[in-house]
C-alpha cells in the first residue's frame, strides 16, 4: 500500500516536473518529410444510361516533382488517366500510359475538353448529387483517395471562358 501510493506521487511529480518535455512531439510537425500531393475540386460527369465508363476530373497539386501514373475506384473496374488529342481533325482520347507530369508547386488541371480520368467499367451509373471514392497513384507521392462529387458541368461541354 505505501509502495504503491509512493510510485503513484513519484509518477505525479515526474508529470509535474517536465511541463516542456519534448518528447512526444507529434510526427506530424515535419509535414516536408513526404512530398505529397494535394487534390482539390474533385468532380465527375453523371454517366448516361448505360454507358460503361464515365469522365471525372481533379486539380493536382504536387510538392515536389511528381507524375500521376493511374488510379482506381471501387465503383469502376479500372481507372485510367486520359488525354484528348487532334487526328485528322477529330478529338480523340488516348490513355496516357506514361502518366501525367505534376510539375512542383504547379497547379494541373484535369478538366473537360483536356486531361481526365476516366472510369471504365462502371459498376453502377454515376448520378448527380452522389460521391465518388477515386484513388490516385504517384510515382514517388503517397497513394491519396478523394471524394469526387457527381454533378452536371457548369456548362456543358465548354470551359470556365464564357464566365
Ligand atoms: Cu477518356
Amino acid at each position: 500500500m505505501k509502495i504503491k501510493l509512493a510510485l503513484a506521487a513519484a509518477a505525479l511529480s515526474l508529470a509535474a516536473c517536465n511541463p516542456s518535455e519534448p518528447a512526444k512531439a507529434p510526427a506530424a510537425e515535419t509535414p516536408t518529410a513526404t512530398a505529397a500531393v494535394t487534390a482539390t475540386d474533385a468532380w465527375c460527369r453523371p454517366s448516361p444510361n448505360g454507358a460503361k465508363a464515365g469522365g471525372c476530373y481533379v486539380t493536382l497539386t504536387a510538392a515536389t516533382d511528381d507524375r500521376l501514373t493511374g488510379g482506381s475506384t471501387p465503383r469502376a473496374g479500372s481507372l485510367q488517366v486520359h488525354e484528348m488529342k487532334t487526328e485528322n481533325g477529330m478529338m480523340k482520347m488516348a490513355e496516357l500510359t506514361a502518366g501525367l507530369p505534376l510539375p512542383a508547386g504547379q497547379a494541373v488541371a484535369l478538366a473537360p475538353g483536356g486531361n481526365h480520368l476516366m472510369l471504365i467499367g462502371l459498376t453502377t451509373p454515376l448520378v448527380a448529387g452522389e460521391t465518388v471514392p477515386l484513388t490516385f497513384q504517384f510515382a514517388s507521392a503517397p497513394t491519396i483517395t478523394v471524394q469526387a462529387q457527381v454533378r452536371q458541368p457548369a456548362m456543358d461541354g465548354m470551359d470556365h471562358a464564357a464566365h
